[in-house]
């Protein structure tokens, strides 16, 4: 299964709302034009890498719906739409059925009573691995499991480490064998087969990163994260993130990414 092979993707611009998305930190409050560079600067960063980038409009009902990735999953067969476990995103999910019908000719989706955000669902050579979180709940995660079965995809249910909000808040796949972790994620085990790259605690967020093709798009705060991945001979691209932190967000959620051709 090719992890890093893209040639598309897919985004959405963030509406006027997005800066009364879900966030935790109710004092940090995000920046409508920071974000708006944010997003222009990692779409360029996509087609740097040599994507083609379907640009989707922006959705004003749905503060939170630039992260896209939360609300379906992609793979060169099929698309798959999710049901978001945060009720103010569960409608994003329908927002994509048009989109995602328009380049994949299969799309299968999650039903009534499961909830699946795609933060929690990381894809390894070995299995897709669906972590159960305040967002993703057994009955989503057992559905996907069997849609996945479907598609010859083997999976793993685990249990995302307390205190993160998704599975891919704190862990990054940078190769085949490598992770890009946090210490609370490596601490917990879900992961001890891969060699662990550790981001340093003071730049936990670090570790919601993406490998796109040859390069690492991570985020610019993250100076010591920046050199350990040099040390270790992975191409990085760094790219604003501070607005979009502060709702929760990082790297991997503001796109679907596959290999179409
Ligand atoms: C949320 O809480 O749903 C958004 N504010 C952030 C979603 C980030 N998604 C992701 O990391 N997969």
């Amino acid at each position: 299964m090719p992890l890093f092979d893209f040639d598309r993707a897919i985004v959405r611009e963030p509406a006027q709302s997005v800066i009364d998305g879900l966030r935790s930190d109710r004092d940090a409050l995000p920046d409508y034009d920071g974000i708006l560079r944010e997003h222009a600067a990692y779409m360029a960063a996509l087609r740097g890498a040599g994507l083609a980038v379907d640009v989707l409009s922006p959705l004003d009902a749905y503060p939170d719906s630039m992260f896209v990735e939360d609300p379906a999953l992609v793979f060169p067969e099929a698309a798959i739409l999710l049901r978001p476990g945060a009720p103010s995103r569960l409608g994003e999910a329908d927002e994509l059925r048009a989109p995602l019908a328009r380049h994949f000719r299969t799309v299968l989706a999650l039903e009534y009573n499961q909830f699946v955000d795609g933060g929690d669902v990381l894809i390894t050579p070995d299995s897709i691995v669906i972590g159960l979180s305040a967002r993703t709940c057994a009955a989503g995660a057992e559905a996907l499991s069997r849609i996945l079965a479907s598609l010859g995809r083997a999976t793993r249910i685990v249990r995302v480490p307390d205190g993160m909000l998704h599975l891919k808040s704190g862990a990054a796949l940078l190769d085949e064998e490598t992770l890009l972790a946090t210490a609370h994620m490596e601490s917990s085990g879900l992961f001890a087969g891969f060699r662990t790259i550790l981001v340093p605690e003071t730049e936990n967020a670090a570790a919601n990163a993406i490998r796109v093709n040859d390069t690492v798009f991570l985020g610019d705060c993250y100076e010591r994260s920046r050199d350990l991945l040099a040390e270790k001979n992975f191409r990085v691209v760094s790219l604003p993130v501070t607005e979009i932190a502060k709702l929760d967000a990082g790297l991997s959620c503001m796109s679907l990414r596959w290999r179409a051709g």
